[in-house]
């Protein structure tokens, strides 16, 4: 028996393009992503493309500075990429969606012991950085003029060995310049992964972009968000109830203990710990948290 499909006799499948890190911080929380999202694809550690099995999506690993000239250049009509190579590489294409991972600031650093008291401490200095683009616009904005030194890799070492005076680079725990002997002075970046895309994409594309798109806003409320269970007192029901957002409005059943209620709620991972500390002041007792996998709203 032979089945035709309607992308069968439509031509040729198409597919969404997708640049992603080859290797790096990136790479296992893009992988990750796409198949929280129900795609399959094989990792490709040695490959330069892999395609998936379930989903019209065909995966290019790429060094993560070439990804917004990829994208730019429509080679991939999407990309999974830092914040902070999307503005510093300032190609032409669109921020669709923060990715939640991948979360670092751009920021500037002096040794410990310097007396800083704002951007003029800079004035005339020299400052190391591979982000000499965002630095630059960073000093205009604060009428500064200090020397900028391109570097590609160990930017924390330049003040120790006498390069520069600053530096301006990425920090996530800040463990790297403490370890130089530096301190952070100003953040001029916040930054996380993106889904870029291509500014001129095709009609099919788009609606491609759009059904993975929900797919990746679902896990990311999920994540976002934790799934509770409580036991309440009838008698303090109303208040419980009061303090839970829910999506709607919470579950509530009876207990086969008279005067109790089972309450079935959702929290948001920045309101949580605030408001089961309020639950409990109002008597919930036996308060299960549970791990979302997907949400839709
Ligand atoms: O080979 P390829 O060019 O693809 O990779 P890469 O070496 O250029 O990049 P990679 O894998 O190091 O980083 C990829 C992206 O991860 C960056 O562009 C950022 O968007 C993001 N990211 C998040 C970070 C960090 N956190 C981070 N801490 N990128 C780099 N760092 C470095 C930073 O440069 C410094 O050397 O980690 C050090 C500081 O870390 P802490 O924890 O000591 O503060
Ligand atoms: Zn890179």
């Amino acid at each position: 028996m032979s089945i035709t499909t309607n992308q069968q006799s439509a031509g040729p499948e198409v597919k969404l393009k997708i640049a992603v890190q080859k290797s790096g911080r990136l790479h296992d929380d893009s992988i990750r992503l796409l198949k929280e999202c129900g795609i399959d694809i094989s990792n490709g550690v040695n490959k330069l493309k892999s395609e998936a099995s379930n989903f019209p999506l065909e995966v290019f690993f790429l060094r993560d500075d070439d990804i917004p000239q990829y994208v730019e250049d429509a080679v991939a009509d999407l990309g999974f990429v830092g914040e902070n190579v999307v503005y510093e590489k300032n190609k032409k294409v669109d921020v669709v969606e923060k990715l939640g991972f991948g979360k670092c600031r751009l920021s500037i650093a002096v040794r410990k012991g310097d007396d800083y008291t704002g951007a003029s401490f800079l004035q005339h200095k020299r400052v190391a950085t591979s982000y000499p683009v965002l630095l630059k616009k960073f000093l205009d904005e604060q009428n500064v003029s200090a020397e900028i030194h391109e570097i590609s890799g160990s930017v924390e070492i330049a003040p120790g060995i006498g390069l520069a005076e600053g530096i301006c680079d990425l920090v996530s725990s800040g463990s790297t310049l403490f370890m130089n002997g530096l301190k952070e002075v100003e953040t001029i970046l916040l930054s996380q992964a993106v889904l870029i895309k291509n500014q001129q994409l095709a009609l099919a594309q788009q609606s491609l972009l759009e059904k993975l798109l929900f797919r990746i806003q679902s896990v990311k409320k999920a994540k976002n968000n934790k799934y509770v269970l409580l036991n309440a007192p009838n008698s303090n029901l109303k208040e419980i109830i009061s303090l839970l957002p829910g999506m709607k409005s919470p579950t509530v059943l009876p207990l086969a203990q008279q005067g109790w209620s089972s309450v079935h709620s959702v929290i948001s991972e920045d309101q949580f710990w605030d408001i089961i500390e309020k639950l409990k002041t109002a008597g919930a007792q036996g308060i299960l948290v549970v791990p979302i996998e997907k949400m839709i709203i």
